[in-house]
């Protein structure tokens, strides 16, 4: 699988990354760790359209991920969109028409089933459909651009895994592999 240019490479931008409508947690956590590295270097906010699943507004409170849900939020300030955990137009609810017009630069990070209509160029795309959960992708993305696990970001990604994972029901050795490194660096906040 190849994977779009480091994160690490990403820098003074004005990013919004955003959720599709409803966000759960393995969509919340994906956005929070591209969000707790990007942020560093880059003017970075995470939107979610309309509404956000339970367990992920409790995560989100608890992990202290900032966010802003929005019905109408403007585009225009950014320059820099990420789609997480989508890649149907459908799913970014209130925010599609903007996206769909949008003229800066676009990623897209998934796990679903692709849909013919592609909304980013595919050097910019980290799509993978046996990808249990979006944040096995972020976890790879990281560490392809040398980015260490803090422990929030290990804590997000692992219960990214968990979730979408249906409680290790899809789990492969690959994520028991992740889930591992994840809890290494997280164990701090788990055990709290
Ligand atoms: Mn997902």
């Amino acid at each position: 699988m190849l994977l779009p240019k480091p994160l690490s490479s990403i820098k003074g931008k004005k990013i919004a990354l955003i959720t599709h409508s409803g966000a759960d947690v393995d969509a919340i956590c994906a956005a929070a760790s591209l969000y707790f590295s990007l942020a560093k270097k880059n003017k970075a906010s995470i939107l979610v359209p309309e509404h956000i699943s339970l367990p992920a507004k409790s995560l989100a409170k608890k992990l202290k991920i900032p966010y802003t849900l929005t019905q109408k939020q403007s585009l225009k300030q950014f320059d820099t969109l990420f789609l997480v955990d989508f890649n149907d137009l459908k799913m970014a609810g209130v925010l599609a028409p903007q996206i769909k017009s949008f003229k800066g630069t676009l990623f897209l990070i998934d796990h679903h089933r692709t849909t013919k209509k592609k909304i980013v160029p595919s050097q910019n795309t980290l799509a993978d459909q046996n990808a249990v959960a979006s944040c096995e992708l972020v976890f790879d993305w990281l560490k392809k651009s040398h980015i260490s696990l803090d422990r929030r970001t290990a804590t997000c990604l692992a219960a990214g895994l968990v979730t979408d994972s249906a409680y290790f029901l899809t789990a492969n050795s690959k994520t028991f592999s992740m889930m591992s490194s994840c809890l290494k660096s997280s164990e701090p906040l788990f055990s709290r």
